[in-house]
């Protein structure tokens, strides 16, 4: 009876050590020297670092603690005797990609190290997946050691602010969620055919003409702005900074993306002379009629890839070039990201200064000249000390010497550049794309199809197509979230959640480390966890499953 009891105890104890150490990304390795044991962390609870590196993730953890749990560790330079404690210190560990970190929880309290500021803010987002999802819980650690690095150094999310406007606050949110999962890049759409959102000093109507739509179309979809309201707006420069630095502070690098030369109809809205045809009205798409007589311009209202693009004009260039010096100086960033994609050659087919341009640079065609266009502004990019990133589509015609490329269609162009020995960035819709569906049937309108969590975890970005030294190629992959069917942060969430677990533990945890059951039995804890956090995500993955 009593080995019965002891037994029942002891599967009771392991399933709930089990699922409150249900960490995601799964660490490299964690073990339990002393199972049973536990450390309890409360206000009497000091925190030691020797340095103010640190500082910033020390007071992410006691906003955390504060928040949830109602009571702030602290801050010490020496460790109190007797008492445990929350040690914090900077160790050399041996790994390729920044970021690795050891946590270890015994009866002297915790104690972190890693090698480097990032590494420590790791370790805190790890400790805190420890936590209790109960507001104002005992905070019962158990005794524990883990030893942890990420596998790539590109750990990246998109998020689209033109086709919707999202308020500085909810960037704000977004980038807690990538800290949440680890990730280290965010990528900022901000710019495309239906709003302009970044200030520019210098033209200022990229904003005040470009940062919104007008409601006068009809027949088409229900997209925000064509109901007859304006629809709109637009970060200033100083919102921005504070995005920036708030970003960095959980070890985030914001990549801006100003898009050229397509999916520029606001900014030619704004300052039509950067086209190829500057009195030409602009297009609507196919089923769409203007309510009111339309005149010049207008940013679109409607999703789609349009004709209207920038003319590659010595006057067009330096507007771009002004541009990208006012970017350059709000984002911190080795890398702007130049867009490139879906630019249709229609109007440069069209335009005889095109033409001409193509035969006095001895270019092939249509596509030699968008080569062209991307070249002269890496150049100018470069000059300034930072590298351009592109969509795939800037394969075409010809690659920038130095450019990073997003492969987006699919693995192909990834595979391509990197045989070219170009960094990539892996985003193939079919895997990572976040504004597809992730059920069956779909519960809201998407696009672009059905990409369940299931496939997302399985996702691999290095492709089988490439030998070992070309796969060193591959930086990471991102997710996208393009918001032309998201219109509010609730669907945000929806849409990102969970898979973006499934991403976070791709691009973080060893690739020996991933088991589909395993991470399945750890997201149920992650779902206690987006309960507590309070957001909306997805719960469909079990039934799909069962
Ligand atoms: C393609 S992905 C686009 C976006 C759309 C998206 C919709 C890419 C580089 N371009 O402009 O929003 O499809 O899924």
């Amino acid at each position: 009876m009593y080995k019965l009891y002891c037994f029942l105890l002891f599967v009771a104890l392991s399933t709930f050590v089990a699922a409150q150490t249900s960490i995601i990304p799964k660490p490299k390795e964690m073990s339990f020297s002393n199972p049973g044991g536990n450390f309890t962390l409360n206000s009497g609870t000091a925190v030691i670092i020797r340095s103010t590196q640190y500082q910033s993730s020390v007071d992410y953890l006691n906003n955390y603690i504060q928040k949830n749990f109602g009571f702030k560790l602290k801050q010490e330079r020496q460790a109190p005797k007797g008492k445990g404690v929350v040690e914090i210190r900077i160790k050399n560990t041996k790994s390729d990609i920044a970021g690795a970190y050891i946590l270890d929880i015994n009866k002297n309290g915790i104690q972190i190290s890693g090698d480097s500021p990032a590494s420590i803010f790791y370790a805190v987002q790890s400790l805190i997946q420890l936590f209790p999802t109960i507001k104002d819980a005992s905070i019962i650690l158990p005794y524990l050691h883990i030893a942890d690095e990420p596998r790539f150094a590109y750990r990246g999310m998109h998020l689209d602010v033109s086709r919707h406007f999202f308020s500085v606050a909810f960037v704000k949110n977004y980038i807690d969620y990538l800290a949440l999962h680890k990730l280290n890049y965010f990528h900022w759409h901000l710019t495309d055919d239906q709003g302009w959102r970044i200030e520019i000093k210098k033209y200022p109507k990229l904003t005040q003409i470009g940062g919104f739509r007008n409601g006068t179309i009809t027949g088409h979809f229900p997209g925000n702005g064509n109901d007859g309201k304006a629809y709109g707006g637009f970060y200033t420069q100083e919102e921005i900074r504070d995005v920036v630095a708030y970003a960095a502070k959980r070890y985030i690098t914001v990549i801006p993306e100003i898009e050229m030369p397509g999916h520029a109809s606001a900014a030619l809205a704004a300052y039509p002379e950067y086209s190829c045809f500057p009195d030409e009205n602009t297009e609507l798409p196919k089923g769409t009629i203007w309510s009111g007589s339309q005149t010049g311009k207008q940013v679109q209202q409607t999703w789609g890839v349009f004709n209207d693009v920038f003319n590659p004009s010595e006057e067009t260039f330096g507007f771009l070039q002004d541009v990208i010096d006012e970017v350059i100086q709000l984002f911190p960033a080795k890398y702007i990201h130049i867009g490139g994609d879906e630019s249709p050659k229609d109007n440069w087919k069209r335009s005889e200064f095109c033409q001409q341009l193509i035969k006095e640079h001895h270019l092939k065609d249509e596509h030699g000249l968008q080569s062209y266009f991307v070249q002269r502004m890496e150049k100018y990019i470069n000059s300034k000390g930072r590298k351009i990133i592109g969509w795939d589509e800037i394969l075409e015609g010809g690659l920038a010497p130095n450019a990073t490329v997003m492969s987006w269609r699919g693995e192909q162009g990834g595979v391509e550049a990197a045989k070219l020995k170009h960094n990539v960035i892996m985003t193939p819709g079919e895997y990572v794309y976040f504004d597809h569906s992730q059920n069956k049937p779909e519960d809201s309108l998407t696009i672009g199809g059905y990409t369940n969590i299931q496939k997302v975890y399985a996702y691999e970005p290095v492709p089988k197509g490439l030998n070992v030294e070309e796969g060193r190629f591959i930086l990471g992959a991102q997710a996208n979230l393009w918001t032309e069917y998201i219109a509010n942060e609730d669907k945000v969430q929806y849409q990102i959640f969970p898979r973006m677990a499934a991403l976070s533990e791709v691009l973080w945890s060893q690739k020996s480390n991933r088991d589909w059951a395993d991470f399945e039995f750890r997201l149920k804890r992650q779902f206690a966890r987006y309960e507590f956090w309070g957001l909306n995500y997805s719960k469909l993955p079990f039934s799909v499953i069962s």
